[in-house]
């Protein structure tokens, strides 16, 4: 019979095309997926229509690895600390965006599985946040039926940014919580490691927002590259980090850090649910005069646009609804 050894389950910390670092009790294991676990994964999401069956390129291996950063594997070790993966076991959560394959169709790709937390980073200033992009992360996060949390860092630029605070007023009255803090001078530091503890993190927004120093600053012992500071430069052009990675917190919990996202494209979101994804809608998304055929734009007795009128839902975050809804 076999017996299930308990050594040989871990958690994909890192990946590089083809390679697994698998952590299990405290141990790297270098792995490669089983030849099994590829055929079973990659087949079923090649197009159901065609007849025979193709072997994928790499490039599109590429943006549908069938594993995660954060997914638990279970792999057989085969010594020097090097392992084969022969099973993802089920997932609690992942967080998607659509990845287009040029030539192909759009793809599925789980930034990251069994994350318990989302957190959004903007910058005070430098580069000056786009709030469109937050509520996009924000019905991503919803979506995946994940809480978020949003990190505002630079806050020792305050100065450069005057309608910052009202702006974060949409959020907190929407029901989200949010954070400031500073990178460089530690204040709001400890309020936010508070809130990590024990939970698995992600963090996400564009290049330069300070994704990395942030969590330089929350465990400084990881020593992490962040982009230098360029005379003039506006904190565009170049990514620093360049793939996923997680890192354990010596509190308790761990944080996956990603690299600026340029395309954040929504994935498998229904148009009729869309309204659904901003809390401060919801409870009014099905009191419209049409019912589920209201597009919430013109139409006569829309509980939504009302909803606005009243300043219960805020003119910017309907704004943001209508123009996601365009996109689906
Ligand atoms: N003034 C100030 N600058 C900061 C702070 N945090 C980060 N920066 C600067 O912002 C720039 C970008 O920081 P990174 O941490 O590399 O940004 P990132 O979000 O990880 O960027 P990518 O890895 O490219 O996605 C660097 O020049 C940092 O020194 C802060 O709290 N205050
Ligand atoms: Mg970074
Ligand atoms: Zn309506």
């Amino acid at each position: 019979m076999h017996t299930e050894n308990p050594d040989d389950t871990g958690v994909v910390f890192r990946k590089t095309l083809g390679h697994y670092t698998v952590r299990a009790n405290g141990r790297d294991i270098d792995c490669v997926l089983s030849s099994l676990i590829r055929k079973q994964l990659i087949y079923p999401i090649a197009d159901p229509t065609s007849l025979r069956h193709r072997v994928m390129e790499v490039r599109e291996i590429e943006h549908v690895d069938p594993i995660a950063i954060g997914d638990r594997v279970r792999f057989t070790d085969a010594g020097g600390e090097r392992g084969v993966i022969n099973e993802i076991l089920p997932r609690n959560s992942k967080l998607s965006r659509p990845a287009p394959v040029p030539g192909q169709r759009v793809f599925e790709q789980v930034i990251v599985a069994n994350a318990d937390l989302v957190i959004p980073v903007f910058a005070v200033a430098e580069p000056t946040p786009k709030w469109g992009l937050l509520d996009r992360y924000l019905v991503t996060a919803e979506a995946a039926d994940l809480p978020a949390l949003i990190v505002i860092t630079k806050l020792d630029l305050a100065w450069k940014n005057k309608a910052l605070e009202t702006d974060l007023e949409i959020y907190r009255r929407a029901g989200y919580p949010v954070q400031t803090v500073s990178a460089k001078t530690g204040e709001g530091m400890e309020a936010l490691k508070s809130l990590l503890q024990d939970k698995n993190s992600v963090l996400i927004g564009k290049s330069g927002v300070g994704k990395t120093s942030l969590l330089n600053a929350i465990q400084p012992g990881l020593g992490l590259r962040v982009k230098e500071v360029s005379q003039g430069g506006q904190g565009k052009g170049r990514h620093t980090t360049t793939h996923l990675e997680m890192f354990e917190l010596e509190f308790g919990g761990a944080i996956v850090d990603t690299p600026g996202m340029r395309e954040f494209g929504l994935w498998n979101i229904s148009i009729d649910d869309l309204a659904y994804l901003f809390p401060e809608m919801a409870e009014h998304a099905g009191g419209c005069k049409f019912g589920l055929s209201c597009r919430h734009d013109r139409e006569p007795g829309c509980a939504i646009r009302k909803a606005v009128m009243d300043g219960l839902v805020s003119p910017h975050r309907y704004k943001s609804y209508m123009n996601l809804r365009g996109e689906l």
